[in-house]
């Protein structure tokens, strides 16, 4: 899966009047590869509304989507697949639920994580955070981009994909692609971005500058 410019939703940090699908489309058409829909305080009849508008959206883009935390929401609205967190359910049953082929991926911020994530067979991890963020209450310290080289080691001799996440904006992308690789042979798959897009008053420019600052780097390292 082109996981290359992942973006997390997260309508809280919509500019105010901006409706959620009008800046999903928009990120859309800048280009990001994949979605996830993450909602933090929306109850379940809201989670499931926003998750299946976004859907269809997504599905007219060809773009996969994933739900954050929920499989039950993953499952009622046909997602690719889902993410999960640390203390969410577990990747095996998560699996046995999900139709066969469904994207998992899992958030790691330490080498036991990875590990775990490697054992359980994660499609994916998500690495981070790698710098401070506003979006989300950090329970550990940002792992900084030489962290992010040592979680990236630990995943060589896998095919687990990676991403990393956390405070990555455009003005800070080219300094963690270069950073991150020099140190190890597992390259980043892509970058998870939440506000640089969402809370942008243009996430197509967005998307599109980030997608242009991964794919020039891509080419160099
Ligand atoms: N997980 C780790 S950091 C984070 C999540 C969901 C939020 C990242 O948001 P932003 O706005 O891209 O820093
Ligand atoms: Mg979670």
């Amino acid at each position: 899966m082109d996981l290359s410019l992942y973006l997390v939703t997260d309508r809280s940090l919509l500019p105010v009047g901006k409706p959620h699908l009008e800046a999903l489309e928009q990120a859309l058409i800048g280009g990001v590869t994949v979605v996830q829909i993450r909602e933090k305080v929306a109850d379940t009849a809201e989670f499931l509304r926003v998750a299946r508008e976004s859907k269809a959206l997504c599905d007219r883009y060809n773009v996969p989507l994933l739900v954050n935390d929920r499989v039950d929401i993953a499952l009622a609205i046909n997602a690719r697949g889902v993410h999960l967190g640390q203390s969410d359910m577990p990747i095996d049953i998560a699996r046995k639920l999900m139709p066969k082929g469904s994207i998992i991926g899992i958030s790691c911020n330490s080498l036991h994580d990875v590990r775990r994530a490697r054992e359980s067979k994660a499609d994916y991890v998500g690495l981070g955070a790698v710098w401070d963020t506003q979006t989300k209450k950090l329970t550990s310290s940002p792992i900084g981009v030489r962290g992010l080289g040592v979680l990236l080691e630990a995943l060589d001799g896998s095919d687990i994909q990676a991403v990393a996440i956390g405070g990555i904006k455009s003005t800070n992308l080219a300094r963690l692609l270069h950073g991150s690789v020099s140190r190890t042979n597992h390259t980043l798959d892509g970058v998870a971005v939440v506000s640089d897009i969402v809370a942008s008053p243009n996430p197509e420019t967005a998307a599109r500058r980030l997608k242009s600052i991964f794919n020039a780097c891509k080419r160099c390292i």
